[in-house]
């Protein structure tokens, strides 16, 4: 049997009638949006809001200019699987009544940053860019996520500095492309980072005005006076691409996808409204809420899903749980979000209009959600970037007001089980984490004694900063779950 053919514009005629095509016309699109850091999350979320406008407005000119260029900064993957298909790929909604598929036109192709760094910065510099968006993850802000500061002992930012023309960093190009528009005197883009940080755009701020204020002070001065860095919530739950979804993309479409993306139906998008010149797509026609303050959405964000997030995929692993749909279906770890919720949303000032025991009692449901396969693995990946914002900010505030921490306390102890290398059937963990190896030499370096164990850890600055390992209480309580979890393993633990 012949392979159904290559998606591609020329194969769109063949696609199926049940899957929705771009109704927009391609050709008139420029990629006035160049995206750094091209992955599943952001071909599910930017792109699909972009594409929803596009399709509103189609026939009407002042949306058409806004196309995305797609950037990966590390493999070239993304694009020997987008490019071939002209950028084109379908997304498949996955709820409870089952799967929709449409292809998403708007990405117009994928560069790769290490091939060719000097045409990235032209692009950046090019008048027709009016924004740099951002989904690098946490630990491609090459920053100390303990103070929000670019780390300038970073590999990537040390060879930035030394070569600025030719980076290999998202922040080392971003201050690129700047200085290229200074010279031209053209005005800055907007950046507009979409990473799960807490107040992200003053993050990316601060980490270029650091870059930028070491290579050149009054080159600082003009980013910080003209370009704008406003702040996002970013939500959908994307997980990463599997063989099932190649065979579902074409069971649904007719036609070969090599990127599709599978994706939850719930989406929310929250950004502060500061662009440059005010230039931007009308993207709250298709539900983006854009405000002054984002602060409250992210918090809230950050504190009540991610932080169950990690805490359910350590928690979750150790039990020999494959994803969260597992691990929530288990009625232990359900109960278990429940009294993580309990302890957290004190800590969350709601925002406006917002309830957030019906907030986390939705979050419940979307991690239930049969059709999505989001592994704990992929979850528990960089967990020295993500403890910061997810569980220690609430950690620190319970403290303060002297409430008791049992269920965080659980969740940092099963990360410190979890970065210790092996699972609970001595089967070894692949522990992806920037600071892997720093973890192993703490704890091999430490001995088998669970409180010189956790004691190590937590004294890593920039995860815990100076104050969490000083306090009795937040390392009693760490130390004795670590004990408990090392003698009856996760699912007892909690149950
Ligand atoms: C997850 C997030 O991988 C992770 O760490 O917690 O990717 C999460 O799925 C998204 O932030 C949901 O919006």
């Amino acid at each position: 049997m012949t392979p159904p053919p290559r998606l591609s514009l020329e194969s769109l005629g063949q696609l199926s009638p049940a899957a929705a095509a771009p109704r927009y016309d391609r050709a008139s699109l420029i990629p006035a949006i160049v995206h750094l850091g091209l992955g599943a999350f952001a071909r599910a979320h930017l792109a699909a809001y972009t594409d929803d406008l596009l399709n509103a407005e189609a026939g009407a000119t002042n949306n058409a200019d806004w196309g995305i260029l797609g950037v990966s900064l590390q493999r070239p993957d993304q694009r020997d699987r987008l490019n071939p298909q002209q950028g084109l790929y379908t997304t498949i909604e996955r709820g409870p009544e089952g799967e929709r598929a449409r292809i998403i036109g708007c990405l117009l192709g994928v560069m790769v940053a290490p091939e060719e760094r000097e045409a990235l910065v032209a692009r950046l510099a090019s008048p027709r860019t009016r924004i740099v968006s951002l989904t690098i993850t946490e630990k491609g802000y090459c920053h100390d996520p303990a103070t929000g500061r670019l780390n300038m002992a970073h590999p990537d930012i040390a060879h930035d500095l030394a070569h600025p023309e030719s980076p290999r960093s998202a922040i080392g190009f971003i201050v690129a492309g700047l200085a290229a528009r200074r010279a031209a005197r053209l005005a800055p883009f907007t950046v507009l980072c979409c990473d799960n940080l807490p107040h992200n755009g003053r993050l990316v701020a601060g980490l270029v005005d650091d870059f930028a204020e070491a290579l050149d002070p009054a080159l600082a001065a003009w980013i910080a006076a003209e370009a704008c860095f406003p702040s996002t919530m970013v939500d959908r739950i994307v997980p990463a691409l599997t063989d099932d979804d190649l065979a579902a993309a074409t069971r649904l479409t007719g036609l070969t996808d090599m990127a599709p993306v599978g994706h939850e139906p719930f989406r929310q998008w929250v950004i502060e409204d500061d662009f440059v010149a005010g230039l931007r797509p009308d993207w709250e026609q298709v539900g983006v809420q854009f405000t002054h303050d984002v602060a409250p959405f992210e918090h809230m964000k950050l504190r009540l899903l991610n932080g169950a997030h990690s805490a359910l995929a350590y928690l979750g692993y150790l039990a020999g749980h494959e994803t969260i749909f597992d691990t929530v279906s288990d009625p232990a770890f359900a109960a278990y979000a429940e009294r993580f919720w309990a302890e957290a949303r004190p800590m969350v000032p709601p925002p406006p209009g917002q309830d957030l025991k019906t907030y986390t009692s939705a979050l419940l449901a979307r991690f239930a959600n049969p059709a999505i396969r989001h592994r704990t693995w992929q979850i528990a990946m960089d967990g020295s970037q993500k403890l910061p914002q997810r569980l220690l900010g609430t950690v620190r505030e319970r403290l303060a007001q002297n409430l008791p921490i049992p269920a965080l306390a659980t969740a940092i102890a099963a990360w410190a089980r979890y970065v210790g290398g092996t699972d609970e059937k001595g089967a070894p963990i692949d522990v992806r984490d920037p600071m892997a190896s720093l973890l192993r030499e703490t704890l091999d370096a430490a001995g088998k004694d669970a409180k010189s164990r956790i004691a190590a850890l937590l004294a890593i600055e920039p995860i815990f900063g100076t104050d969490l390992p000083r306090d009795p209480r937040f390392v009693e309580a760490v130390t004795a779950a670590y004990t408990t979890l090392l003698a009856s393993g996760a699912r007892a633990a909690i149950a």
